[in-house]
């Protein structure tokens, strides 16, 4: 783990939200008021987030409750923030965040239920403190927010299987995405600054965050944010750490100079939806920095911690469910309802007659509808539901890389349901419909937010 900085009259202070409830399936976008924090004025020099079981169950596995985000938003400007990458936030030595008691802190966060059995959590955040009149003279810095789709509450992007090995968002983000390309993907510098600081946040598929900086039509690296996968199949899981800059990393800009940030994904094995690109710098006036421009910036970084136990339920073992090829032809139907995290038909779990694919001809359709998020019912209180291509038999044991978007056909519903446009993942619509296009074969699904459930539809030739 990156190691603390020390500074005389340090306070390493735990606090922690909640208890929260969380509902069966939720995965919707909350926001936390009155959150502990220190009484008195003084700096933040480090800060590290976690999620735990409120029963002192320890941290919950990932593939059971999952730390979409935890984002804290100081005096109306995101600051600090959590993923399930779990990045610590350590401040090079020298420098704090101000911190005031009147400072306003609000928690958006986004607590993700993969399973169907209600919980209780706490977000927790240990922080390192230098109380005013400790003596410690520190620098101040400032909090700056790069996001390639943001700033807003849910700001994603999708990266698709058969793109290319890679795909980079936002330059690859062809004419579908150009309008989920966020302002906060770039930044002019108002004034000569120099960054001190910065980390990456990326979703399972992710390699990196890049962060160049444009002056006068030329443009230089600066950092990589890179993601170090533990999980052994490579890029397709939340088992991952990502860089943050080096202790010594001093970048001088100009003012008028133009950050930039992009973030690429492996898109050879699975489709990456509703995935993010964020960084999360920090910067400070007055301090001495390489001038890009004049030198070479190491822009390589270092890990803020190692692989996380909460990780290692990788899935893919061998697991009770058919291989829905080699069933029978289920019932020959247009619409499929999905009530109680069940697909109505060709669901995997179902023995009997129910779980055979029910059966559509080439060029029509099957339309699914989420029974579990109707309009009306509350984001907390719905489960949305996906229908997500994955490879045949989509039939194995899951965990946090099983089951992925990997189909050989690509298509998925989107998070059926209802919620506040651009508040929520849902849909705002309660069905989806197969495309007309596939040909006949039998199709495997799951969905992305619930990934225990699977499914199977047939197409057969139009005679
Ligand atoms: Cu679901």
């Amino acid at each position: 783990m990156i190691p603390a900085v020390g500074y005389a009259g340090v306070q390493h202070l735990q606090y922690r939200y909640g208890p929260i409830a969380i509902e069966p399936g939720q995965n919707s976008i909350e926001t936390g008021t009155d959150l502990p924090r220190p009484s008195v004025p003084g700096f933040i020099t480090r800060f590290s987030p976690n999620l735990v079981y409120a029963d002192g169950g320890g941290v919950p596995r990932v593939d059971v409750l999952h730390l979409h985000h935890g984002v804290w938003v100081v005096n109306g400007y995101p600051t600090f923030a959590a993923g399930e990458e779990k990045t610590i936030m350590q401040l090079p030595q020298g420098f704090g965040l101000r911190y005031e008691p009147s400072d306003a802190w609000v928690l958006s966060y986004m607590i993700h239920n993969l399973t169907q059995t209600p919980a209780s959590v706490y977000l927790t955040y240990d922080v390192d403190f230098v109380p005013d009149g400790s003596g410690t003279a520190l620098t101040p810095v400032k909090p700056l927010w790069m996001d390639v789709a943001g700033i807003k509450a849910y700001p994603v992007f999708d990266a698709l299987k058969g793109s290319g090995r890679r795909y980079t968002f936002p330059e690859e983000a062809g004419k579908a995405q150009r309008d989920k390309v966020g302002a906060a993907a770039t930044w002019t510098a108002p004034a000569d600054v120099t960054l001190i600081a910065a980390s990456g946040h990326l979703h399972p598929g992710g390699l990196w965050n890049d962060i160049d900086v444009e002056r006068g039509g030329a443009s230089r690296r600066i950092f990589r944010s890179e993601a170090k996968y533990f999980e052994p199949a490579g890029a397709v899981s939340w088992d991952v750490a990502t860089t943050v800059t080096k202790p010594g990393w001093r970048v001088a800009l100009r003012a008028g100079d133009r950050l930039e940030l992009a973030t690429t994904y492996d898109t050879r094995k699975a489709s990456w939806y509703e995935s993010m690109g964020i960084s999360v710098l920090f910067y400070a006036s007055g301090v001495p920095g390489a001038d890009p421009f004049a030198q070479p910036v190491d822009w390589h970084g270092q890990l803020t911690h190692g692989h996380l136990p909460e990780n290692d339920h990788h899935g893919g073992g061998p697991f009770g469910f058919p291989d829905a090829r080699t069933l029978p032809d289920g019932a020959r139907t247009a619409a499929v309802a999905i009530r109680g995290y069940v697909y109505g038909r060709g669901d995997l779990s179902a023995s009997n007659a129910t779980g055979r694919p029910p059966v559509v001809r080439a060029g029509r359709s099957l339309t699914f509808k989420n029974l579990d998020a109707t309009r009306g019912m509350s984001p907390r209180r719905s489960a949305y539901h996906t229908i997500t291509a994955c490879r045949a038999p989509c039939s194995r044991a899951t965990g946090i890389a099983y089951p992925l978007a990997d189909g050989k056909v690509t298509f998925d519903s989107g998070e059926l349901g209802y919620g506040p446009s651009g508040y929520t993942p849902a849909a705002n619509r309660d069905t989806w419909k197969t495309p007309k296009s596939l040909k006949p074969g039998t199709y495997t699904y799951f969905c992305r937010i619930h990934p225990f459930m699977r499914g199977s539809f047939r197409v057969t030739s139009a005679r």
